[in-house]
């Protein structure tokens, strides 16, 4: 192995992440040993007004700091969790075992200090997505933290807007002090409005509940329909109640403290689908003609049509800038619709959609019309999309073949491993916030996924990726390794796993 070197200058950084007293890091001064060990001392002092212990990460940039990707994984002394805030701190960086081969004219490093114990591991090419559906407690400063290490964040709008604690309250801005590049979604009904509307002290939820009232839709026996739980079905063929739909979420966005950097729309389809286990008499049945919607081909279109008209008043209100990502079939299918988002999120992926069985290998298959690889192109760009999410809430166990013990099969590593070959993203634990224990960045990709003789490949930067196809569909539909700059960092061999990490313990 040669032995590489990197010219090194200082850079400060960062901390001040909300807190009583946020901590600061200076006086960076990284310089690589000339001993040929490729050893990088990076020195820096570190300070905490209220006296908390820190969590200090590092991550160094080969561009100027246009990216954080360099692989700098292999830290000892000073980084990690438990640094006591003091001044003349060093960390040692085996710049050779994380980088062997390679050389950079220049690399920068930066320092990142938490009072809060959190990580800041770079992640990449896309940061892990967070889907926080579950209720959120703003004053715990360090989920906040957690949850602003992401650039995308959906969270449930109606427990904002509304909200008689948070409504008139920019809790908002409390991740974006943290991280102000971060976009931040609502999620949102597309529709139905929540049952409990009428005993709700939330003016969002009570609100779109009475006004919706006089469009709520019937089954073919006039039962109301619902097709959730805790949800009242509307009926979007009415004017006036897709005026609601959309008018209270631009009144909200517009007049809570609250402001949204867009929608997830949950969710649309071509025809409202009721699960078996839903006690709903009759069939869906919006034009009241008495035909079920399932056999009615002129009461489909008009519902899509009516999802349409949604998503155009929407853009018209609020504008081409504000963002509107689609949970839902329809547009995993219909290009055209797809266009008019900026992303397209994948519930339960693949188990939704993709054909059975072999369903994963259907969503990564080329061959596949639908495939992701595919779809990922579908939204659109101008807003730094497209955001096609890969999540899915499921759980798996196994019995290990390292330690005979049982884990999780992480269903999150598995959404990586599809987001890293097709470009698109995913969320780690399904619509529970969730992120990864490994961080894996390995830089931009250098060219598609290509097909190998048992599975898929893809090369980036500073590293790659190879699936293997084992029985093609869950909860093992593949076995997958991923290296960094030629060592195996992650790899997926059931009952065998590396590293083993009890990511849920
Ligand atoms: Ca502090
Ligand atoms: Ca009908």
């Amino acid at each position: 192995m040669r032995t590489s070197i990197a010219l090194m200058f200082a850079l400060l950084l960062i901390a001040g992440h909300a807190s009583a007293a946020a901590p600061t890091v200076s006086n960076v001064v990284a310089v690589q040993r000339t001993d040929g060990s490729g050893l990088v001392d990076v020195n820096f002092d570190l300070a905490d007004a209220d006296g908390d212990v820190l969590y200090v990460s590092i991550s160094a940039s080969h561009d100027d700091g246009a990216t954080w990707a360099v692989p700098c994984r292999s830290l000892t002394g000073d980084a990690g969790s438990g640094i006591a805030a003091q001044a003349g701190r060093t960390a040692v960086w085996n710049f050779a075992a994380d980088n062997a081969e390679l050389e950079f004219e220049a690399c920068r490093v930066q320092v990142i200090a938490s009072d809060n114990g959190v990580a800041w591991d770079t992640h990449g090419p896309s940061a892990p997505v967070i889907h926080a559906w579950e209720a959120i407690d703003w004053d715990d400063a360090r989920r906040l933290e957690e949850m602003a290490r992401t650039d995308l964040l959906i969270i449930t709008g109606m427990n904002i807007w509304g909200s008689p604690v948070y409504n008139d309250v920019d809790v908002l801005q409390r991740i974006r002090d943290i991280n102000p590049d971060i976009k931040i979604i609502a999620y949102v009904l597309a529709k139905g409005v929540d049952d409990r509307g009428n005993v709700s002290s939330n003016t969002f939820q009570s609100s779109v509940y009475y006004e919706t009232m006089p469009y709520w839709a019937y089954t073919t026996t006039g039962d109301t329909l619902s097709d959730w739980n805790h949800r009242i079905t509307v009926n979007l063929l009415y004017p006036e109640c897709r005026d609601i739909m959309v008018g209270k979420i631009v009144e909200y966005q517009r007049n809570s403290a609250n402001h949204f950097d867009g929608v997830f729309w949950d969710y649309f389809n071509n025809a409202i689908w009721v699960p078996d286990w839903l006690p709903v008499e009759g069939e869906p049945d919006l034009d009241g003609d008495g035909i079920p919607m399932n056999q009615d081909a002129d009461e489909r279109l008009a519902y899509q049509a009516a999802c349409v008209d949604m998503i155009t008043a929407m853009r018209d209100s609020l504008g081409d800038g504000f963002l509107q990502i689609f949970n839902g079939q329809r547009a995993y299918a219909d290009s055209t619709f797809a266009a008019l988002s900026d992303g397209l999120n994948y519930e339960y992926f693949p188990d939704v959609f993709f054909p059975q069985p072999q369903t994963m290998r259907d969503a990564l298959g080329f061959d596949y019309p639908f495939n992701v690889f595919r779809t990922a192109n579908w939204p659109r760009t101008n807003n730094g999309g497209p955001y096609n999410i890969l999540e899915n809430l499921q759980k798996s166990f196994y019995v290990s073949s390292v330690d005979g013990l049982v884990h999780q099969l992480v269903y999150g590593k598995l959404m990586r491993v599809a987001a890293l070959l097709t470009d698109s993203r995913f969320t780690f634990n399904g619509h529970i916030y969730g992120w990864p224990v490994n961080p894996i960045n390995l830089g931009p990709a250098l060219g598609p996924a290509t097909e190998t003789p048992d599975g898929l490949h893809r090369d980036f930067r500073f590293g790659a990726v190879d699936l293997v196809w084992r029985t093609g569909d869950m909860p093992m539909p593949f076995d997958y390794t991923i290296r960094l700059n030629g060592r195996i960092i992650e790899e997926m061999n059931i009952p065998y796993e590396f590293p083993v990490t009890p990511e849920f313990p």
